[in-house]
């Protein structure tokens, strides 16, 4: 992997050769003790980097699931048009005539002469429009970069349409230019639903498992098959941040008695802040792959220390488990030995690996497009990452234990006795553990770094997004995409993983994209003429 660092940075000017050095980190031993990736600072310009902006990680990622709010871009109208239900993520209304906004697109289509003279009488206009159209119970307003530029103050606007119209009305600071990527949206949207939302609502829900899933965001229906199968071993979900979400589950999930976070990059700031001012502990799970997916079921029963759930869920476990084995028995022997690369977001690329682990494959090359560094060296990393003035800029909220409501749902003599156990609370590893020796962890992704990548060690499968998925084709190489699924999902859970290990299988198995011979390939060189002389 040295080899490979040193054959990528080859081709840049010295100075951006330095910065993207520390973000391209060779596992190159057993040993990994040490290893660090750079993460979490600016893009180098030009680069052609994966990433996205704040405003697609606040509206896009973290508001765009939930169904029964009005989610209205205040910007140009392309802002809204690209984060219009692109990411796949489904939900299911209770029946046809409940709130569901999610197929429209709202915005302010903010245009030259409100550059000039200011956006924020249209931006009220708007608000009035879509109240008087559909009535809702809430509108947010999420900022695009012009807004900031040119000063106008959503939260004033948000303030005085609420009184007005005496429903819920907030807005969010999220112009694409704020912090580094979209993980500065993820902070802003849902420190927002933190102050604005969570709290509202204390009625308590009538069953005796009841917990929040934090950071999935039923891409591809994930979140459905997640529900169902917490469902099956006796367990309810007060929430889920934000897939198949309503307001009025954020409301009132500050009565749910466990957070169990998935996704953390995204979220892992509302884990922190539930149990600070509602006692409510947080543990880290995943449903992305059948023995995480297991030992996510185990690690909730156990919370809990009830026989019965312990009991039940096991023989939801066997159950489910026999048609997952049957499954790797069947395609392990035509993917055995073959490689993939995963370079996603900011959890995904690690998730995903053991799904490729299970039917035999190895993880050449991964990276997140903005994750932290504890993302990939672990939560311990924390107090050692420096904050720069990039995410000094993001607020992070001063929570207090509320007056009331403060209740520890464990005291802490049954949390330590847990955690002498072995019970990890809040912890996560990270994925440079799942490294292997040999293998390179890349974060931030160029384009170049991904041809030189692709050239060098011809991965038997490529997993990324849209913006990347036809180039890696033009090299012959199948593309997954692990944002969206492409047309497939759901891949969480133990029904998710058979769905996975089929696609890949048909993947790596009908791979047409080998047999593709572009017109320069036959003849490279140039027919048509410049006629300028
Ligand atoms: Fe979390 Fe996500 Fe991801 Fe993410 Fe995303 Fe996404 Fe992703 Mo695309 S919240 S970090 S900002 S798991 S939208 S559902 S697929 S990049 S790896
Ligand atoms: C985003 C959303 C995205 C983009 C995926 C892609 C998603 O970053 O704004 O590039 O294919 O999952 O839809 O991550």
């Amino acid at each position: 992997p040295e080899e490979i660092k040193k054959e990528i940075l080859a081709k840049y000017p010295p100075k951006v050769a330095r910065k993207r050095a520390k973000q391209i980190t060779p596992v190159s031993s057993d040993e990994k003790d040490g290893l660090k990736v750079g993460a979490n600072v600016r893009t180098v310009p030009g680069i052609i980097t994966q990433r996205g902006c704040c405003y697609a990680g606040c509206k896009g990622v973290i508001m765009g699931p939930t169904r029964d709010i009005i989610n209205l871009t205040h910007g140009p109208i392309g802002c809204g048009f690209y984060s219009w239900l692109t990411r796949r993520n489904q939900t299911r209304p209770p029946s046809d005539d409940a709130d569901n906004y999610m197929t429209y697109c709202f915005s302010t289509d903010m245009q030259d002469q409100d550059i000039v003279f200011g956006g924020e009488k249209k931006l009220k206009a708007a608000i009035q429009e879509a109240y008087d159209i559909f009535k809702p119970k809430s509108i947010s307003i999420f900022s695009t970069c012009p807004v900031g530029l040119i000063g106008d103050d959503v939260h004033a606007v948000a303030r005085e349409m609420k009184e007005k119209l005496g429903i819920n009305i907030f807005g969010f600071s999220c112009e694409g230019y704020k912090g580094v990527s979209q993980s500065a949206g993820h902070h802003i949207a849902n420190n927002a639903i933190f102050t604005h939302v969570v709290g509202l609502d204390d009625t308590v829900m009538d069953a005796k498992f009841k917990i929040n899933l934090l950071g999935e965001y039923n891409i591809g229906g994930d979140g459905f098959v997640i529900e169902e199968l917490l469902n099956k071993c006796g367990i309810e979900l007060v929430s889920t941040f934000s897939g198949n979400s309503t307001m009025d589950q954020f409301a009132n999930c500050h009565t749910a008695d466990l957070n169990a976070v998935m996704c953390h990059r995204s979220i892992n700031y509302v884990a922190d802040m539930l149990e600070t001012k509602y006692g409510i502990p947080w543990i880290k799970v995943s449903f992305l792959g059948p023995t995480s997916t297991a030992s996510s079921l185990r690690k909730i029963a156990a919370y809990f220390e009830d026989q019965e759930l312990i009991d039940r869920v096991e023989a939801v476990i066997a159950e489910e488990m026999a048609p997952v084995e049957a499954k790797i028995k069947e395609v392990k022997p035509r993917c055995e030995g073959k490689t993939a690369m995963m370079f996603v977001g900011g959890s995904r690329a690690h998730h995903y690996q053991e799904l490729f682990r299970d039917i035999g494959m190895t993880v050449l090359s991964a990276g997140y497009e903005f994750a932290h560094r504890d993302d990939y060296e672990g939560r311990h990393v924390i107090p050692d990452i420096k904050i720069d003035a990039d995410s000094r800029n993001i607020e992070e909220l001063e929570i207090e234990p509320d007056d009331t409501r403060y209740n520890p749902r464990k005291t802490e003599e049954e949390m330590k006795a847990l955690e002498e156990k072995g019970y990890p609370f809040k912890a996560y590893d990270g994925m440079i553990p799942e490294m292997e020796k040999g293998s390179l962890i890349i974060d931030d992704i160029s384009q170049h770094e991904t041809e030189t990548l692709i050239a060098m060690y011809k991965p038997d499968i490529f997993c990324a997004g849209i913006k990347e998925k036809y180039a890696v084709q033009k090299h012959g190489i199948p593309m997954k995409q692990l944002h969206s699924y492409d047309t497939g999902g759901p891949y969480a859970s133990f029904e998710g993983a058979i769905n996975f290990f089929d696609e890949i299988d048909r993947m790596l198995n009908a791979n047409i994209w080998q047999y593709l011979e572009a017109p320069w390939q036959k003849n490279p060189e140039l027919s048509a003429k410049y006629n300028w002389e």
